[in-house]
């Protein structure tokens, strides 16, 4: 993690400057008013996280490398790990201090609190407009909310067919299902020819799942155990649009089982893969997920099982930190009908309070 101060004339520059150096990621360690009447701010960003290196500054202090021995480097790690939680409550009591102190600004602020947006993608959000007079505030932060929400869409066929969509994720977040309803989507909606494919061989029933889904929509369906037999599969199908691949579902923790999928799904050259997360996740283990994932190199997120929550924060917050945009929200069990397109008006929404409550 790296240490940044910043000075301004008023807080609102500061914060800029402080998005502008460290990104959206940036952690409000703390801030202070200058005797020239400016105001300070140190901020912080975890480059393991966002890859972002910070131009400013450095407090060298705490920038201390990787110590030599393995039990220093256990500690520095549990370091760390501390300084990010108390900069995390930080970030809290800071802009608690700011938005909530602010009567235009506070019932926005709250409201995206108790839908767990993060710390830093509120001050994101709020930074600059909490600084105007607060007439048309939630206009102007419905329109920067819907330009954060990335999304994709529907399926984009390039030159080469069968494009070939592969769904990865955690174990039970909907990835069979969201294929099954994709499949049906695609098939119906876009009148493409769809093939489907499942490599989970591991779990019992897997492969019967896929296939009862391809008899009802009367799609092909294989059943691929390895590169090889996932490549011949997809030899086999040469004559459709678009073919879903349902994967075996694994821990993001799980380093050999990721890597043994990695190794499957290099048997198709231009194959996409989708990363499938589950809104009622906790967005401390969706942020994990991610990163396990990226190994993956998804080209988007599906969001599952929005009608099991009513905290929606966690899907603009992944957006935000993968820069990957949504294509698909998923909200029920049905199959093919509890499944809709992303699009930034859903999504925004979804986390914005309902109008009857938007007297501010
Ligand atoms: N409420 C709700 N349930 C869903 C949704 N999508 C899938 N499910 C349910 O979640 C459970 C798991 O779905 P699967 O599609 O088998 O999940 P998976 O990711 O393929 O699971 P594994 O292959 O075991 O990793 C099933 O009971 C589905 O009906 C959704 O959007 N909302
Ligand atoms: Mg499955």
């Amino acid at each position: 993690m790296r240490v940044v101060r910043f000075t301004a004339s008023d807080m609102a520059q500061a914060m800029r400057q402080v998005r502008q150096s460290l990104g959206p990621e940036a952690i409000i360690l703390g801030t202070s008013r200058l005797p020239d009447g400016g105001v300070e701010i140190s901020a912080a960003v975890d480059e393991a996280l966002t890859g972002r290196a910070a131009q400013a500054e450095t407090v060298e202090a705490l920038n201390c490398g990787e110590p030599a021995a393995p039990a220093l480097s256990a500690l520095a790690r549990r370091m760390e790990g501390l300084a990010d939680l108390v900069s995390r409550h930080l970030v809290v009591a800071e802009a608690s201090a700011g938005f909530a102190a602010r009567p235009e600004v506070a019932p926005i602020y709250h409201h995206l609190m108790s839908q767990e947006v993060a710390p830093a993608v509120i001050n994101e959000l709020l930074a600059d407009l909490a600084a105007a007079d607060g007439r048309g505030l939630l206009a102007r932060l419905t329109i920067r909310l819907k330009k954060m929400l990335a999304v994709s869409g529907g399926p984009r066929l390039g030159g080469v067919r069968p494009a070939v969509w592969a769904l990865v994720g955690p174990t039970g977040v909907g990835k069979t299902t969201t294929a099954a309803k994709l499949a049906a989507s695609f098939a119906l909606r876009h009148r493409l020819k769809v093939g489907l494919v499942t490599v989970d061989t591991y779990r019992i029933a897997a492969a019967e799942q896929i296939k009862v889904y391809g008899r009802i929509m009367e799609l092909p369906t294989q059943v691929a155990g390895s590169a090889a037999e996932l490549a011949q599969a997809i030899e086999g199908m040469a004559g459709l649009d678009m073919v879903l691949v349902d994967t075996v579902g694994r821990s993001p923790r799980d380093e050999d089982n990721l890597e043994e999928l990695k190794a499957v799904l290099a048997g198709v050259p231009g194959l996409q893969s989708h990363l499938v997360l589950a809104c009622p996740t906790r967005d401390a283990d969706m942020l994990e997920v991610v990163q396990g994932f990226a190994r993956f190199a998804p080209r988007s997120l599906i969001f599952t099982k929005l009608d099991e929550t009513a905290t929606f924060g966690p899907i603009l917050n992944q957006i935000t930190r993968t820069g990957l945009p949504a294509s698909y929200l998923a909200f029920g069990q049905k199959v093919p009908e509890d499944l809709e397109e992303a699009t930034r008006e859903g999504l925004a929404k979804r986390l914005l309070p309902p109008r009857r409550d938007m007297d501010f």
